[in-house]
């Protein structure tokens, strides 16, 4: 049904695409042209297979539902390695693999994997085609759900080969479904050849090379060579009532609220305030010759958690995922709307492996998305496609601790909030195969994605410091904290509250207390007017137990050590300053 519809002249690309079907044997190649009647085309294809349903076309206009193999629902930290040559340059932070051992294993599994299939070339741009800071690659896969996903996420087809062949360089992704055999299922990347290989899962982070394992995997590594850094990090515009605007990046791991933070609603009493997304996930850093550090959103859409998507926490993605997107393990309504657990209305009644909602069952897979395009949201930047990007006048990091972090504190310095970035802890989520609620180190929200070791990320981190007196100040916020009647803060829209205080800091505009962590707000000083919120339950919020943070700054230091004799010695030396303060202050 597909008609072969370009190809191109540049030589490494042919020759690349040629030596992959040599192995894969596919039945035809397809080179994607990223238009919109291919996307159609590609739908159409997927309705017949079954790969797709349409949904309810009145309510959910041209939405479809994707079920996956029920073992395929999530990213698969323990089958991802990081393959370079040296061990050592993977770190203790990843699995790691011998290249030429890696190859061989692959070569089998990929060894005629795509007989009686089509191969799809997809070229992709990683950022505005036309900004100096964007990558390109090209995946190569034989699963339409993929190339319509990439279609949705990624700046992909014709201008993006064009840029492919004018720079004659691109990140090589190989990707294939295989048998979806979860022994066969490997998802590998070769960060000196510039080269991702991914099989047995066709799941996003698994599946579409552009986002995890080229954007942050591949491109940290570049990152560490070229001096900037790539970021698992949320971008969001905010406009306050006299106009000026600010750029905060956020990290967060999987599943602990970046999208919702980038698609914000002002609450009430924040009239006058305008919240815009410019990315959700990712971030690249770059700083200019002055000091200021800039971020593009690589991506084009979001593959976003569905669970607890509803208009009142977070209308924007609500309305967002309304038309035009593909939804990926939801359960399905009595009329044909996809359900999830969160949603506010309608009646659920098969669950999302197609059968029959039976109580006590999820109806929607936790780890259910949406994928569609960022154009889709209400709140959506035009400076997503700037090529420059956007000034960054804050980097925060956050985690979802049950315990001990405070709502919100800001590092003292650069250094002190590389150790707080490089010390955030927080509770696993359904956004990886495995145990959910244990708390696990994840620096920076980087844990699963860095693409070599730790110990040299956090020393790049660390070398910005000496290299600009203008950088972003770095904060640590916990949504996440719980009494018994479980989380104590509520949240969504009312986080603008804390970045307010966040940005009234990076103005000077307000004073705050100095704890051994770092800076608290001072009483009040965060705003709860029209929150229904007790002066005990904001002390509860921001308690600060020393024994409890001393014990934390011993797990933290154990975790250092691992990483051994590459560790920078600035981390150990803003560890022992916290600890030593920490002593103080509980001895006082
Ligand atoms: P990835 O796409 O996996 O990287 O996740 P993400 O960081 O974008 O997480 P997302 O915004 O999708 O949020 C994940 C879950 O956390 C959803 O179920 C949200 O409802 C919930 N969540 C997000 N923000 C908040 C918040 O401020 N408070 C509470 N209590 N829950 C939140
Ligand atoms: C995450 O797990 O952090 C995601 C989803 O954003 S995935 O693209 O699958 O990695
Ligand atoms: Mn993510």
């Amino acid at each position: 049904m597909f008609k072969q519809s370009m190809t191109t002249n540049n030589e490494l690309l042919n020759n690349w695409v040629k030596e992959v079907a040599s192995l894969t044997k596919p039945d035809s190649i397809y080179w994607c042209n990223g238009s919109n009647d291919e996307y159609q085309s590609f739908v159409e294809k997927m309705l017949e297979t079954g790969d797709l349903s349409k949904l309810n076309s009145e309510t959910f206009p041209n939405c479809y539902l994707h079920r996956s193999d029920q073992s395929d629902v999530a990213r698969v930290e323990h089958l991802t390695f990081i393959c370079s040559k040296e061990k050592d340059d993977a770190g203790p932070n990843n699995n790691w693999m011998d290249p030429q051992e890696a190859h061989e294993k692959l070569d089998n599994l990929f060894e005629g994997c795509m007989e009686g299939r089509t191969l799809y070339v997809i070229p992709y741009c990683m950022g505005p085609i036309d900004s100096k800071l964007s990558r390109c690659g090209v995946e190569i896969t034989d699963s339409p759900y993929v190339v319509a996903n990439m279609y949705l996420m990624t700046r992909m087809g014709t201008p993006a080969l064009k840029r492919i062949e004018d720079e004659n360089k691109f990140v090589k992704g190989i990707h294939s479904i295989g048998d979806l055999d979860p022994e066969k299922r490997f998802i590998m990347h070769f960060p000196e050849e510039e080269t991702i290989r991914s099989i047995g899962s066709g799941y996003g982070g698994n599946a579409l090379l552009g986002k995890k394992c080229h954007a942050l995997r591949i491109a940290s590594w570049q990152a560490l060579k070229e001096n900037w850094l790539a970021e698992h990090m949320l971008i969001v515009e905010i406009e306050n009532p006299s106009n000026e605007k600010f750029y905060v990046a956020a990290a967060f791991p999987s599943a602990c609220g970046k999208t919702n933070l980038a698609m914000l609603i002002p609450p009430e009493g924040y009239e006058g305030w305008t919240v815009k997304t410019i990315g959700d996930d990712i971030a690249w850093l770059n700083m200019d010759e002055n000091g200021q550090m800039w971020a593009i959103n690589p991506e084009a859409g979001y593959f976003g958690v569905v669970p607890g998507t509803n208009e009142e926490d977070n209308e924007n993605a609500y309305k967002a995922i309304q038309r035009d997107a593909i939804f990926t393990n939801v359960g399905l309504t009595d009329n044909n709307e996809p359900w999830w657990e969160g949603r506010l209305d309608g009646t659920p009644s098969i669950d999302w492996k197609g059968n029959q909602l039976e109580e006590g069952n999820h109806c929607a897979h936790p780890n259910s998305r949406f994928t569609v395009s960022a154009k889709n949201n209400p709140q959506y930047s035009e400076l997503a496609d700037s090529p420059s990007g956007v000034p960054i006048t804050a980097i925060v990091f956050g985690g979802r601790r049950s315990e001990l972090a405070p709502l919100v504190y800001e590092a003292k310095d650069w250094n002190h909030g590389v150790l707080v970035g490089a010390s955030v802890g927080s509770e696993t989520t359904a956004a990886a195969a495995g145990d959910i609620g244990i708390v696990r180190r994840d620096p920076m929200a980087m844990k699963p994605f860095c693409g070599y070791n730790f110990a040299d990320y956090f020393s790049h981190w660390l070398s910005f410091s000496e290299q600009s007196d203008n950088l972003p100040k770095i904060f640590h916020v916990n949504w996440f904290r719980k009494n018994e009647e479980g989380f104590i803060w509520p949240g969504f829209g009312e986080n603008l509250r804390v970045l307010d205080w966040i940005i009234k800091r990076c103005q000077k505009n307000v004073d705050a207390k100095e704890m051994p962590i770092g800076f608290l707000p001072n009483n009040n000083d965060i705003n709860t007017s029209g929150l229904n919120i007790s002066e005990e339950t904001m002390d509860e919020l921001f308690a600060i137990n020393p024994d409890q943070w001393l014990k934390e700054m011993d797990s933290i230091e154990d975790f250092f050590k691992e990483y051994g004799d590459r560790m920078p010695s600035q981390l150990f030396d803003e560890h022992k300053k916290v600890v030593d303060s920490l002593k103080e202050y509980s001895s006082d």
